[in-house]
């Protein structure tokens, strides 16, 4: 079905035409505009006619006015789409509606109504794979933010609670499985093969949670007893062959639901919790209530084809969408803006989770690298927004970095300054006085206000203002006394050029040089644009560390001698910070070479400072190898890019792999002898054995960077006797990036060995695009026309284009070469699913911070799209925003 052409073939009912008081959504939807909905609908029934090609959906609304909205003698119910086939109120056919863009307006005079309305969908012909589609024979819903308006006529917005009481009827041979949020009250069986299933969700919840599947799976079943006694069916649906590959995605289920009854109190609230696993997804996965909707991706793994850091992916989003159970469903969102209010705190709560699950040290450095590396360099764009944006044309560009990492960012901040006990009365008494209800981040902010006895009063401003913070830090020195003077500015951005001051909460300690040990951390909150603090006793200069842990989302500028850095990197006894000293000695030096300001001598002392400190990592048997893995690796090419106004990245690639090269020579004895001891570590799940695998690939990263030739055997030869997907992946990573015989033996192998396996095809994909080889950029048009590349399947998509955006070399090749396919791509993919093909324009939309050159071709990329007829809101949107 063309949805667009369905829409405009609707016949005109010129009687209707004064019949719709209530305005349409208009271009740009502000949040100052937010009126609540006229109507409530408490009850809504919904009766599948199932089908690939043509699926028959029939709606009833219990209708009532909603007393706290102004009186309105119609009823908008939004559809995108869609056609009515049938119209009733209170039990009689009615002609006396309109439709509205999409919409369908009826008259309405009474106090409360049943509403009726028959439509017809075509999930096969459904590609951008929002509403109700087909994925590999199956039908699958996803309704956030605004897909339930494809399946039926509704007010289509989360402050509308409804219960849902959903039948289903189809073939059984074709969809012997049919499933829907909350539980199965009845089934049987139809005429001709057919037969039906019906389900009730006792929990009220708007219509971006509704989920249907209906296919042909398999279940791994389990079972949960919640601390209050409840017994808790738990099923893990997937297409046969998969269901030896769910055994890690029920135990991540498991202890989430174990973890958030203890760090939270949050209890499940359902006899039965499932997860259906679809290879078509546009995101990770979907918490609709009671039956989470996942992307393959997120659910499949056996040691043999998923890495371990695919193991970790999967326990994080397994975690995350389960709990939005509370943070999402039974507190929801009362408006599109306040997407943070569960999108920030869930983050929040699936980090915490995976720091207990595993290393909290190495998650809050991964947490901090993602940000940094995604959505610092949102902050300082052209599509930089506050985590609860004002205004937006299509709300599925607003699932950002920003809304959900800064959001988490933000609500850590209120923990690090309430305390974890404090903060927790926050959210008992959040959950407590919302439970049931449409909330704002406003809600939130003063239940933890109230509950931790907190005062958040400016610190709302981090809700309203964009921009990543920048703090400088000056540090003097005399009479036993330390004085830090910290002044902070927040950078303007689009639509917001001038900003105040925020609450900026800072972790510090100041070392002592000889003992190597502080007296303890101070929390310091730094209020207004500039503030001095003191600390005395002191009988020579301290070493400062700062911002520990990360407290603040923020980028310190400060000037360090590298001599602290290398001092902080080997004996800061905060993880995070450790790391961090290790990344500003990299950055600072980088940053001079990039320049071109060092000469030779400088060159030499800062590289030498760097093969001090990465000595001294290698060396150290006071960390794990998964600290140790992590502290080697260097700051990528965006975060260096970040640092700069204007960034040429052909000079950030050739210093940073030039300092690779050289470490990589200078150390290639004990890399060499790193990478023989890690290869003797068992081969299991445990941190030891994780932490050997990270540390062979790092060594491998360094080593094929200063000695090809040598590397490339022994990556070959890793890759060969990998009993697991981390070594096989990390050593065909490596090759290639190489120019060898091994390279495309490997890669041909790895092809032979898993074709069949999407996921692990697509790493095979991936690795080719983000891969470090000078034709990089030649392999990925290569790729495009590979006979298992398809455009409609965004992990195949992401696997190729996203992997090749983010590489740098490849990406920004002088002649705009890789900038012209980014665009080819967002064309051709607008048609088909224009939600991810907006998500490519982020990377040519950040043309003003590249040098002239490259910033000219990527800009008139921008205008050929801008151009294009026909473009979707979605690309639309993301690509007038870039050219503003
Ligand atoms: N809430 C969904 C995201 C839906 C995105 C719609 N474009 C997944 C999540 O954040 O858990
Ligand atoms: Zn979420």
């Amino acid at each position: 079905m063309d949805i667009a052409r369905t829409q405009s073939a609707l016949p005109e009912n010129p009687e209707m035409a004064d019949a719709a008081p209530e305005p349409r959504a208009p271009l740009l939807i502000r949040r100052e505009d937010y009126t609540p909905f006229p109507w409530l609908v408490p009850e809504i029934a919904l009766d599948f006619a199932l089908g690939l090609e043509k699926t028959r959906v029939h709606a009833a609304l219990t209708v009532q006015r909603n007393a706290a909205a102004p009186r309105s003698e119609s009823i908008r119910l939004n559809g995108d789409g869609l056609t009515p086939i049938a119209v009733a109120v209170d039990g009689e056919a009615v002609n006396d509606w309109s439709v509205d863009g999409g919409d369908l307006i009826l008259p309405l005079h009474g106090d409360s109504h049943l509403v009726e309305v028959t439509t017809q969908i075509d999930p096969l012909a459904n590609s951008q794979l929002m509403g109700l589609y087909a994925s590999g024979g199956m039908l699958c819903t996803q309704c956030e933010a605004e897909g339930f308006r494809r399946i039926t006529f509704f007010p289509d917005r989360p402050d509308v609670l409804s219960t849902y009481r959903v039948r289903m009827e189809g073939p059984r041979s074709q969809f012997p499985v049919l499933l829907s949020n909350g539980n199965r009250v009845a089934q049987g069986d139809g005429e001709e093969g057919a037969h039906w299933a019906e389900w009730h969700d006792p929990w009220p919840k708007p219509s971006y949670l509704f989920a249907l599947v209906a296919g042909d799976l398999v279940c791994n079943r389990d079972r949960f007893v919640t601390r209050s006694g409840r017994e808790v069916e738990l099923g893990i649906w997937v297409r046969e062959s998969d269901l030896p590959r769910t055994v890690h995605a029920m135990q991540s289920l498991k202890n989430s639901m174990r973890w958030d009854e203890e760090a939270f109190g949050r209890e499940y609230d359902l006899d039965l919790f499932n997860i259906v696993a679809v290879s078509d997804f546009n995101m990770g996965a979907m918490e609709n209530k009671g039956l989470n909707i996942f992307n393959t991706k997120y659910v499949l793994a056996d040691r043999g084809t998923a890495t371990d850091a695919d193991y970790d992916a999967i326990e994080g989003v397994i975690g995350h969408e389960y709990f939005h159970n509370w943070s999402g469903n039974r507190v929801t969102c009362r408006d599109w803006f306040q997407l943070s209010l569960k999108e920030g705190f869930t983050v929040l709560r699936d980090q915490l989770f995976s720091a207990a699950m595993g290393s909290e040290a190495i998650k809050r450095i991964e947490d901090v690298r993602v940000l940094r590396s995604i959505q610092f360099p949102e902050d300082s764009g052209p599509l930089a927004h506050p985590i609860r944006p004002d205004s937006y044309s299509e709300i599925s560009n607003f699932y950002t970095a920003t809304v959900y990492n800064k959001g988490a960012e933000v609500i850590r901040m209120m923990r690090t300054m309430a305390g974890t006990e404090r903060f927790r009365r926050g959210t008992d008494l959040y959950f407590a006085r919302h439970d049931g209800e449409a909330a704002t981040c406003e809600d939130f902010v003063r239940a933890i206000e109230e509950g931790a006895e907190l005062d958040l009063g400016r610190f709302r401003l981090w809700y309203a203002q964009a921009g990543t913070p920048k703090v400088s830090v000056a540090m003097d020195y005399a009479d036993d006394a330390v004085t830090l003077r910290l002044r902070q500015l927040v950078p303007p951005t689009p639509g917001q050029p001038e900003k105040q001051p925020m609450p900026i909460p800072l972790r510090l300690a100041l070392f002592d040089r000889e003992s190597r040990a502080h007296r303890g951390e101070e929390l310091v909150v730094l209020e207004e644009a500039e503030a001095s603090f003191r600390f005395t006793g002191f009988a020579q200069r301290p070493v400062l560390s700062i911002n520990r842990g990360f407290s603040a989302p923020v980028s310190i500028e400060r000037r360090v001698d590298p001599a602290d850095l290398v001092f902080l990197a080997q004996y800061d006894d905060d993880p995070f910070a450790r790391y961090e000293a290790m990344q500003d000695l990299v950055v600072g030096h980088l940053c001079d070479a990039i320049g071109g300001g060092l000469d030779d001598a400088g060159m030499e002392r800062g590289r030498d400072a760097i093969l001090q400190a990465f000595s001294a990592v290698l060396a150290d048997d006071g960390i794990d190898d998964l600290m140790r893995g992590e502290l080697m690796i260097l700051p990528s090419q965006t975060y260096l890019a970040e640092q700069m106004l204007v960034a040429d990245p052909h000079a950030i690639h050739r210093e940073r792999e030039g300092l690779k090269r050289w470490l990589g020579a200078k150390l290639e004895a004990q890399l060499a002898a790193l990478h023989d001891r890690a290869g003797e570590a068992a081969d299991d799940t445990s941190p030891a054995a994780r932490g050997a695998r990270k540390l062979k690939t790092q060594a491998l990263v360094y080593l094929a960077a200063g000695t090809p030739g040598h590397a490339a055997q022994r990556a070959a030869a890793q890759y060969d006797a990998a009993t697991n997907m981390t070594d096989r992946q990390g050593a065909l990573m490596v090759l290639a990036g190489l120019e060898s015989p091994e390279r495309s033996a490997r890669l041909a192998d790895f092809y032979d060995r898993y074709c069949g396996n999407a996921l692990v095809i697509d790493k095979w994909f991936a690795i080719q695009a983000q891969s470090l080889h000078p034709d990089a950029l030649a392999h990925v048009k290569a790729l495009a026309e590979h006979p298992d590349f398809t455009l409609r399947n965004p992990n195949r998509v992401r696997s190729l284009y996203m992997a090749f955006a983010a590489n740098p070399h490849a990406f920004h090749t002088a002649d705009g070469e890789g900038y012209r396919m980014i665009a080819d791509l967002i064309l051709a993919l607008d048609p088909i699913n224009p939600q991810t093909a907006a998500r490519f324009v982020p990377s040519l939309g950040r043309w003003r911070r590249i040098e002239p050159h490259r910033a000219g071709l990527m800009r008139a990329e921008l205008e050929r799209i801008a151009a294009a007829p026909g473009l979707s809101r979605d690309t639309s949107e993301q690509v007038s925003r870039s050219l503003a």
